[in-house]
């Protein structure tokens, strides 16, 4: 539901006032819950995300050869896992890295063995960098798909305590909000485009609406109080811009069912705009 409320808040009419063509390559197609296999209650749904990942990936890689830039819309972050597969994958042809800025509340590190919930989308960071679950690690072949040297997670402010094990482990990045409040959000991104940009032929954003705080961005999966700005996420998405390195974003976990009136629908249109150069002053 979380792509159709972007279409709904006019997000292909407003990246084409930027000047850019779009082309909607629709939905993946997955079942809808009701149908779906639950697996095991350490990993919920884990078959399903790893089929719908695999399409993702070959549709994101095909993207980039044919010269576009993927915007993947959710939706869960598991499929962030498939996003970022196509997008290394790409770059691993050109004998190139790829880089990873992931914007979130969370860490999004947790493992089937450490997941107090057993959602998947509490995993898509921890399968990325090569921990696991191995089913969505592997995903395409090549593990890891990002060296955790040049993957950085930003805005975190709830990182569940066997999930902060993982991330020492891995050795990733982790700006807290806190860091972000004393020394700014300006100075925190431009550490993450240079740790993303660190010997790698780009990088991939993932922007978690629940970076932003529940009073601009309600109508996410898991809200955490706390979070960016309004201006602090445009100023974040102006500086991936900026950086001339970004070569695909995906923007997930909106929940229009808990919105208020598509707000964060709204809301995250207008920071797509900004991710892809759109400037108050043009
Ligand atoms: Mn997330």
């Amino acid at each position: 539901m979380g792509p159709s409320a972007l279409r709904i808040a006019e997000l292909n009419r407003r990246i084409r006032q930027l000047g850019i063509e779009v082309e909607d390559a629709g939905n993946i197609s997955i079942r809808i819950p009701e149908e779906l296999h639950y697996g095991a209650k350490k990993s919920m749904y884990l078959e399903e995300i790893t089929g719908a990942c695999e399409g993702l990936a070959t549709g994101v890689e095909r993207a980039l050869e044919d010269e576009a830039f993927p915007l993947v819309l959710g939706g869960d972050h598991s499929i962030e896992t498939g996003t970022v597969a196509g997008s290394a994958g790409y770059l691993r042809r050109r004998e190139e890295k790829l880089g990873l800025i992931w914007i979130d509340a969370h860490t999004d590190m947790n493992l089937p063995d450490t997941s107090p919930s057993g959602n998947v989308h509490g995993m898509p960071l921890a399968a990325l960098v090569g921990l696991g679950p191995v089913e969505l690690a592997s995903l395409g072949g090549a593990v890891p798909k990002v060296e955790s040297k040049n993957t950085v997670v930003i805005a975190a402010r709830s990182i569940d305590p066997s999930e902060a094990g993982n991330i020492r482990k891995s050795g990733v990045r982790v700006i807290t909000m806190s860091e972000i409040d004393s020394r700014g959000l300006g100075s925190a991104m431009a550490e993450a485009v240079q740790i993303a940009c660190d010997g790698t032929g780009g990088f991939h954003c993932s922007l978690d609406l629940d970076a932003l705080d529940p009073s601009v961005a309600p109508g996410v999966g898991t809200p955490v109080e706390g979070g960016l700005t309004y201006r602090e996420a445009h100023l974040a998405m102006e500086i991936v811009f900026e950086s001339g390195q970004c070569q695909s974003l995906g923007v997930v976990e909106l929940n229009p069912v808990i919105d208020s009136a598509n707000r964060t629908a709204r809301l995250a249109v207008g920071l797509v705009c900004s991710a892809l150069g759109k400037k108050i002053l043009a």
